[in-house]
């Protein structure tokens, strides 16, 4: 069955200049990318994001590692993978949870760290399964920033959106 998923390469990933590696590992999944951009995380985004981590002890450093206050890299790199399995295609790709039970070929395996504070650091987001990839990709994009119709939309004419433009050169 096509499915699609989000994921995310994480502050940790982008400050270790792992970008190139991430995608090139993914492109042996071969399922297509049908969305991306650069994201400044709010602690709302994060939160929500986060949101069935809410009770755990590593919530609040886990939100801070999200929005990349731990690696001066405030960004993530946000896409969304399309294709045959592709939730379980890239869950195995990116490996265990915990970066030092990952299979030492995962992404997560190869890359990942846990740090002094108890932070695992692993790289990158995979969305874990079908209704929580659809939540997910929602919180993330538009359905126009997705080049196929995801999931069903409908359209709204909104007044009184202040939205920001290009200025006239
Ligand atoms: P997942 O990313 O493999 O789906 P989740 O349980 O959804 O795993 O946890 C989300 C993120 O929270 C993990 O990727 C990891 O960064 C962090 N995390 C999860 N469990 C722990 C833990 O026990 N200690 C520290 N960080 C954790
Ligand atoms: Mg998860």
């Amino acid at each position: 069955m096509n499915q699609n998923s989000l994921i995310l390469i994480k502050p940790d990933g982008l400050v270790k200049s792992l970008t190139g590696n991430i995608l090139t590992r993914m492109s042996e999944t071969k399922l297509e990318i049908v969305a991306a951009k650069i994201v400044r995380v709010s602690p709302e985004l994060a939160k929500a994001h986060y949101q069935h981590l809410a009770d755990k002890p590593f919530f609040d450093e886990l939100i801070t590692y999200l929005q990349g206050q731990l690696h001066d890299r405030r960004k993530v790199m946000a896409m969304v993978y399309w294709g045959e399995d592709a939730i379980n295609k890239v869950r195995a790709l990116a490996g265990a949870t915990n970066p030092e039970e990952a299979e030492p070929t995962s992404i997560r395996g190869a890359y990942g760290r846990i740090t002094s504070k108890g932070i695992y650091e692993n790289v990158i987001h995979a969305s874990s399964d079908a209704i929580e990839a659809e939540r997910e990709i929602k919180l993330w994009f538009e359905p126009d920033e997705i080049i196929l119709d995801a999931f069903p939309t409908k359209t709204e004419t909104l007044n009184d959106v202040k939205k920001r433009v290009w200025a006239k050169a």
